[in-house]
């Protein structure tokens, strides 16, 4: 897949039918100041597509990008900014949760999480909750030219654990390199386009029953 076309369709606070809404939506949830909205510019190779700002908490909208006219990119609100009140906390935290139940298209969540430093307690209460929930998600850890080789090797592991995840389901990123850019598209290919089961094979007789089971003993 190649990212041809990209743009910003709508912010909102409360889950809306959006314009086109039925193609499939893909989420990024992360602290504020991650690196969600650069991931979204690297991906789209649009510096000027969604608005980053190195001052945390400014993204209190959900936000909305069409790509390719295929699937839907959603910038859910940063969580975790100190300075915000208990009022603020309760009104993101519903926004983001509002959007996660809710939404019936959402196919897939990735969760930034920033590659130098051990995920935050909301972090893990992210992961627990996509967990919960059911919702299939892969933890993207972020601002990967910022580390070393050795530290990234030492890194990883610790989110794979803080988070309770494979290391199949963690990336890494870098906005600034477009490191990790073709791994995250081939990701994305095969969660808008999940391959067909394989089939095993085994012909079942139509109208044949197994009222005794798959195997008696005798
Ligand atoms: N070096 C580096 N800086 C990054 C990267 N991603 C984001 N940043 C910086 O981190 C800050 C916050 O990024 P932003 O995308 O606005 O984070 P958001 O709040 O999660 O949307 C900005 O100053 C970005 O330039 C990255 O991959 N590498
Ligand atoms: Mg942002």
């Amino acid at each position: 897949m190649r990212i041809t076309k990209a743009s910003y369709l709508c912010s909102m606070e409360r889950l809306k039918k959006f314009p086109g809404q039925g193609r499939p939506e893909i989420a990024l949830v992360g602290r504020s100041n991650v690196g969600k909205s650069s991931l979204i510019n690297s991906l789209c190779n649009n510096r000027r597509l969604a608005r980053t700002s190195s001052e945390p908490g400014k993204t209190r909208m959900v936000n909305v990008y069409s790509v390719n006219e295929a699937f839907f990119l959603v910038d859910l609100p940063g969580y975790g900014f100190a300075k915000a009140s208990g009022d603020e906390r309760r009104r993101w935290t519903g926004m983001i949760e509002g959007y996660l139940q809710e939404s019936e298209n959402l196919k897939h969540v990735f969760l930034l999480t920033d590659i130098r430093h051990e995920p935050t307690e909301d972090d893990r209460q992210m992961a627990q909750y996509l967990r919960h929930y059911g919702l299939p998600f892969t933890v993207i850890a972020t601002k990967a030219d910022k580390v070393s080789k050795a530290e990234k090797s030492r890194n990883l592991p610790v989110i794979c654990r803080k988070l309770v995840v494979q290391p199949w389901q963690l990336m890494t990123y870098s906005s600034e390199t477009n490191e990790g850019r073709d791994g995250l598209i081939s990701r994305l290919q095969d969660i808008l386009n999940p391959a067909e089961p394989v089939p095993d094979g085994i012909q079942i007789e139509e109208g044949l029953t197994f009222d005794d089971g798959p195997t008696k003993e005798m």
